[in-house]
Parts: structure tokens; C-alpha cells; sequence
């Protein structure tokens, strides 16, 4: 008899995939939350001015591409450069009293200047400038001597390497294989002499996948705990980085990092910088390491000393003034974990540690000075006394607090004891007997190929759903998900599956189901990076100054240059409620929405030109609209396909669960198993998973 359940095996899964660092080293790194980056370099000296001229485009640490400064002059300055003020012990020291637990230092920017000693090329502190010195080896020293870690950024591009891609405006360039050779005989330099080095900040360029792959592992040969940065692109890092003075919004399941200059116009030194009230500054600073740490992110905040190594007196007094709040307040800050809540409140932020809760009043004053928590099955044990009145209703923590908390300069923190450990608690309970990607908590990361083309990926779902006894799980996929083998964590338990296609169906739609005329909008933009819900229809274009234009074709293409994207519309009329299955086709990443809510957003991992697929729609009775967004990163043409799927069929396969669940609550998380990046979107949006209460065997209904 063929065999038409799997019994399921439990597995151990390691903690960490191969090559990544050790969950010691990760949970040292996410519990710093707060770091201090420097930026400083030959630009440093020209403080954003050249020529007399104060340079206004980009940032001043790009002034050489900014003002085209012709490279034997930039050559010169370092014949200049000597930063007689720069005090690594001073900057270490202003780190610590900044409640900052590593310094992260610009060993190259963009310019190729390197600030430590290198065989590879004099164009360095140490041989081309007269004060002989190497920067890296001096502060990687005195960030040991003051108990703070160290770490180093490193420019992917080079402006000064002979035999690397030009110069260009947007810093993205392919990286030569000279120059991919260079930096890994400059990194190995950096990863050998220094000691320990806690994270590796790349940034800029465009790697392709191997290129990103082999840094990689070349930073975990030598050093195997270092945290790489997400600009190394491709999905081949430790930590997500947004684009600069970014952070997401809403929690992430990976770890990430919000990167942030002081002042947005720029990272390195600019004497003209207009910078307002220490204040001003020291609030919107605190705020933004609040709300960073809130999200489960670190904050990592720049300062740009100036030519002569003298840190600016009105940065200094910033990181002094949000260290003395952290001197108080740092608690609810370090060795936390982010919000336990879905949702944001405006009366300000929370973050969590063991069974204590801590509320930043950050936000707005809230009404009659209330605030509710919805906090099923914990139970409040101690309020923080001085400054609010606390009561349990059933689920609700209700507080009340005085206008005074809130009228004060400085932001407090009020904390909550509870009778457990505080875990994420779910954005709803789904009463549906069938769990699928639209009734599913998502589990975000950031994939990205490089700067310009991110996007908040998923790379799992997670159910709450309340059953009584649950004895088997169908899983309904297609040809698509067919051979992929997936985790499914139930009530904490992890079970690894195979999709070995079970039985097979045909997924005919309805018969009056019908497919309407094509339309195509474009060109858009390139930034992949969007909303999850897209507000257009045939009277509103996605792209402005644009309308849709019907076509006849369901496939085709466009010529245009890369980050460009095509928006493709269909309606589909529906007889009533209903599961179908689309083909769809496009370029380097793709999105689909549905009635303007995302079904699926990917990148195209191969780079293929394009890349075909299966999508299940669920349709709506009545009028349904599918949106399609090709996109273009790497080529010259945006290519598109969209249509009902030829002969669809669907996949039914059982799983009989060991032992009967019994109880109320229940949580599944379903994600790819070991996949080849924990950022890469799971493209398991196909997958629903049908609960039944009793076990049958080989039947369907
Ligand atoms: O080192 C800092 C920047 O110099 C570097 N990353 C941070 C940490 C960086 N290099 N390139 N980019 C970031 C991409 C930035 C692109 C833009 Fe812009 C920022 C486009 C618009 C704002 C640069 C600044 C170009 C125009 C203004």
C-alpha cells in the first residue's frame, strides 16, 4: 500500500548554520546594543571644503567624488595629514562614558585612503603622510586597555585603486576581480593584526554572489566570531543594515543594525555643518536608540573628528549627555530583547528582559494618562512604584501616570514584573481551521543584492490558533514547493518534513472564472524596497506621471536601464471565494499584490534574467485585481508574465503528529529547513496548512 503519511522525526537543530558565528558571540553583539562609529580620513582635514568652496552635494567624507577633486590633488593632502590631536585612549575613554560597548573605525572609505599600515599600497597613514601612523593598530589598542570591543569598516569600492570600476554617483559598482583580490590581501591584513575584531562593516559595491560568499568565509577564517555587515550583499552576512539612518518598521527575526550620523548630511567632518541645541540633538539621539532597541535592533552612531583628530565639541557633549541617561536608565536598554507587542503605541516604546517589561514614555502624553497592556496569561507581580498606579483586569494591565512624567526633558522608564519570562506575544488568535500566509504573523529579515535593492523579506510565518486536540496537519502546496524540505515548530517542538508530494490533485478554477485584459505601467522605480500594500487600480497608476496601457501580450518585455521596474495589471472575475494558481514571470525580483495587499516579494537569488513561477491567488467573490512588479537591477530590459497557470495541480500531503496536542493555545512557525541564508526570503507563500482534529489515514475530503 503506498504510504500516504510521514511520521514525523523530531530533529535537533544546531543553533548556528555553518559559517556563521557562534550563538555566544551573537548574543555578546545583540545584548551591546549601542556603538560608537568613526569616520575619519584624508576628507577628514578638508572638513566638507574645497577650494574655498563649501562642497553641498552628498556627504563630506565623498568630497573627493563630490567637489571631483583630481586624484594627485586628494594624493597630496595626505602629505598634510597629520592628526596630532587624534587620542585613541580620549576616544575610547568618550565611548565608555557614552554607554557605547565597541567602536567601529573606518580602516578605508570609499576614497582608498587606508588608516593602517599595509603592504598592498602606500597610499596609507602610515607611508604616505608625515606623521607615520597607524590608526587601526592604535585604537584596536586602546579599545582593549578600556574593556570595549572593536571592529572595522571597510569600502567595498575604491576610488583610488588603479584597476576597480570608476568612480560613479551612486557607489554600487561591480566589483574587477584586481580589485576583489586587493581587498582580500588588505582584510587579511586587518583580520591578522589586530586581535579580536567584533564586526566587520562593508559597505557600498556590488559583489556577486560569489564574491560576497568568499569575503565571508575569509572573515570567519580568521576570525570566526566576527558579526559581518549586510552591505556585503547577497544575503551572505550576519547582521541586516538598512540604508543609512534606516531602521524597519516593525521587528525583525534576524539581527540587524541601524547605522546613524549625527547630523544626515553627512558622516565624516564638516566645519559648516548648522548643528542646532546639544539638547535638541541628545533627545533625538536617545529617541532613536529607544526605538531601535525597541525593534530588537543595535544602534550604532557615528562621530567625524576632525583633521587634526579632535573630536567636535558639540558631538562630544551629545554622547555625554545620552550616556548619563544611560547611566540611568541603561537596564531597559542592554541585554534586552524587543517589544514583546505587535502593535506600536503612541504614548512611546517597550522593550523586555526575563519577566521584566520596561516602558520608555517616549511617545505622546496618552489620554487621561492611561495605558493599556493586552497581556493574556501573565500575571503583573510589581509596578515600578514612583511614578504610575498599576492594576490587572483579566488580560489588561492598566496604568495610570501623571502628566508630570511626560512634561519632564528627560524620557523615563517605568518597569513591569511579571510571574514568567515575557515572550512575543501574537498579533491575533486565527480561528480558520486552515493556516495560511495571509492569516500568519510573517517573520521579517532584510535580503538584499546591494544598497539599492533591499527589501524586508520573510523568511518564515507563525500561527496562533486556538484548537482543543489537533492530531494532524495537511499540508496543501504546489509542484513549486514539491522536494523542499521545511521545519514546522509546533508548541516549540521541531519537526523537519520533506514536501514528497503526497497526493496529487488537479486545482482546476472555477469554471466561470475569468481573466481580464492585460495592462502594463512603467517605468518605475528601481528601489525595490516597498510597502506591503500597493493603493492602485485602472484609474490610479503605481508610477507617477504614468497611466496603464492595455496590451495584448501576457508576456513581453521593455527596454530599460537597470533599477528600473514594470508594473503589470490584471483583473480576474471570480464566482465566488477561491484558491487559484497564477504563472507568473520576471527579471532580478519580483512582487505580486492581490485587491493591493502583497502575496509574495523576492529577488531573484540567480540573477537569471528571468526567472519563472507558481503563485496561488486567493481570490475574493466578484472583482479581483493582480498586480505584478518586475524589476530590473543588473540588465537592460524588465521582462514580465502573467497568467491563469496551465493544467494547475495541488499537492496534499499528511502529517500525522506523534502525539495527539491537547490544549487551547497553540503556536506554529513553518520555515525553510537549513536555508542557505537566514535572510533569504522562505518563497513559501504557496503553503497552507489545514489542522484536523482526528488522524485519517489515506482519505480526503
Ligand atoms: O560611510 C557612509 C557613507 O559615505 C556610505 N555609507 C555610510 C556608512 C555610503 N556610500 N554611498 N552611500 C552610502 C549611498 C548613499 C547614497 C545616497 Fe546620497 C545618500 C543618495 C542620497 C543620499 C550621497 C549622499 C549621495 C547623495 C547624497
Amino acid at each position: 500500500m503506498k504510504k500516504l503519511f510521514i511520521i514525523l522525526l523530531m530533529c535537533v537543530i544546531g543553533l548556528t548554520a555553518k559559517g556563521q558565528v557562534s550563538q555566544k558571540a551573537f548574543q555578546q553583539w545583540h545584548g551591546d546594543k549601542y556603538s560608537m562609529f568613526i569616520h575619519f580620513g584624508l576628507y577628514s582635514q578638508l572638513g566638507g571644503v574645497w577650494n574655498q568652496k563649501q562642497i553641498q552635494d552628498g556627504y563630506s567624507e565623498q568630497i573627493r567624488a563630490f567637489a571631483q577633486i583630481p586624484q594627485n590633488e586628494y594624493e597630496k593632502i595626505a602629505g598634510e595629514f597629520n592628526p596630532a590631536k587624534f587620542n585613541a585612549d580620549s576616544i575610547a575613554l568618550l565611548a565608555k562614558r557614552a554607554g557605547m560597548h565597541s567602536i567601529i573605525f573606518t580602516s578605508k572609505h570609499h576614497d582608498g585612503f587606508c588608516l593602517f599600515k599595509t603592504a598592498t599600497t602606500p597610499f596609507n597613514s602610515y607611508d604616505a603622510t608625515p606623521c607615520k601612523r597607524d590608526f587601526v593598530k592604535e585604537l584596536s589598542e586602546a579599545a582593549k586597555r578600556h574593556g570595549l570591543r572593536f571592529g572595522l569598516y571597510f569600502s567595498l569600492i575604491d576610488w583610488h585603486y588603479p584597476y576597480a570600476s570608476p568612480m560613479s554617483p551612486h557607489n554600487a559598482d561591480f566589483i574587477t576581480d584586481a580589485h576583489h583580490e586587493y581587498s582580500k590581501q588588505q582584510l587579511k591584513e586587518l583580520l591578522t593584526h589586530y586581535g579580536n575584531i567584533s564586526e566587520l562593516w562593508f559597505d557600498m559595491g556590488s559583489n556577486t554572489p560569489a564574491q560576497s560568499k568568499e569575503l565571508y568565509e575569509l572573515v570567519h577564517k580568521y576570525q570566526p566570531d566576527c558579526m559581518v555587515s549586510g552591505r556585503l550583499g547577497n544575503d551572505q552576512y550576519d547582521f541586516c543594515v538598512m540604508a543609512d539612518n534606516d531602521y524597519p518598521e516593525k521587528t525583525l527575526h534576524a539581527p540587524w543594525q541601524s547605522a546613524a550620523s549625527m547630523f544626515n548630511e553627512t558622516w565624516g567632518y564638516r566645519s559648516w555643518q548648522a548643528r542646532g541645541k546639544v539638547e535638541d540633538k541628545v533627545r533625538e539621539k536617545t529617541l532613536s536608540l529607544i526605538n531601535v532597541v525597541s525593534r530588537g535592533g543595535n544602534y550604532l552612531l557615528n562621530i567625524g573628528p576632525k583633521g587634526n583628530g579632535d573630536i567636535v565639541p558639540f558631538e562630544k557633549e551629545v554622547l555625554e549627555q545620552v550616556g548619563k541617561w544611560l547611566s540611568l536608565y541603561g537596564y531597559a536598554i542592554y541585554q534586552t530583547e524587543a517589544s514583546p507587542f505587535q502593535e506600536e503605541f503612541a504614548w512611546g516604546e517597550v522593550t523586555r528582559k526575563n519577566n521584566h517589561l520596561y516602558l520608555f514614555l517616549s511617545g505622546k502624553y496618552p489620554q487621561e494618562g492611561k495605558i493599556t497592556l493586552h497581556m493574556p496569561g501573565y500575571t503583573l507581580q510589581k509596578g515600578d512604584g514612583k511614578m504610575a498606579t498599576y492594576l490587572q483586569y483579566g488580560d489588561e494591565v492598566v496604568l495610570t501616570i501623571p502628566a508630570s512624567a511626560y512634561k519632564d526633558k528627560q524620557i523615563h522608564v517605568l518597569t513591569l514584573d511579571f510571574d514568567k519570562k515575557i515572550e512575543p506575544l501574537p498579533e491575533h488568535t486565527v480561528k480558520s481551521m486552515v493556516l495560511t500566509p495571509q492569516n500568519a504573523t510573517p517573520q521579517y529579515s532584510y535580503s538584499c543584492f546591494d544598497y539599492y535593492t533591499n527589501y524586508r523579506s520573510i523568511t518564515g510565518y507563525s500561527w496562533n490558533f486556538e484548537q482543543l486536540l489537533l492530531k494532524q496537519l495537511e499540508l496543501i502546496y504546489t509542484s513549486q514547493e514539491a522536494g523542499r524540505k521545511i521545519d514546522l515548530i509546533l508548541d516549540g517542538k521541531t519537526y523537519h518534513v520533506t514536501l514528497d508530494k503526497g497526493k496529487e490533485q488537479k486545482a482546476t478554477p472555477l469554471s466561470n472564472t475569468v481573466w481580464g485584459k492585460t495592462y502594463v505601467c512603467g517605468p518605475g522605480s528601481g528601489i525595490f524596497h516597498s510597502a506591503d500594500t500597493l493603493c492602485a487600480d485602472l484609474q490610479q497608476a503605481p508610477v507617477a506621471g504614468k497611466s496603464w496601457e492595455q496590451t495584448a501580450k501576457e508576456e513581453g518585455s521593455f527596454n530599460c536601464p537597470p533599477f528600473c521596474s514594470y508594473y503589470i495589471l490584471r483583473e480576474i472575475e471570480s464566482p465566488r471565494s477561491q484558491y487559484i494558481m497564477a504563472e507568473i514571470g520576471a527579471g532580478n525580483g519580483v512582487e505580486v499584490y492581490l485587491n493591493g495587499k502583497l502575496i509574495t516579494r523576492h529577488l531573484n537569488p540567480y540573477r537569471t534574467k528571468f526567472r519563472t513561477e507558481k503563485v496561488i491567488l486567493p481570490l475574493e467573490k466578484g472583482k479581483n485585481q493582480v498586480i505584478l512588479r518586475s524589476y530590473n537591477r543588473f540588465e537592460n530590459q524588465a521582462t514580465y508574465l502573467l497568467r491563469p497557470a496551465e493544467e494547475p495541480k495541488a499537492y496534499r500531503q499528511d502529517v500525522i503528529l506523534p502525539d495527539a496536542l491537547n490544549g487551547k493555545e497553540h503556536t506554529l512557525v513553518l520555515k525553510p529547513h537549513n536555508p542557505s541564508s537566514p535572510h533569504t526570503d522562505a518563497e513559501l507563500s504557496n503553503l497552507r496548512i489545514r489542522l484536523r482534529r482526528i488522524a485519517i489515514k489515506g482519505q480526503r475530503n
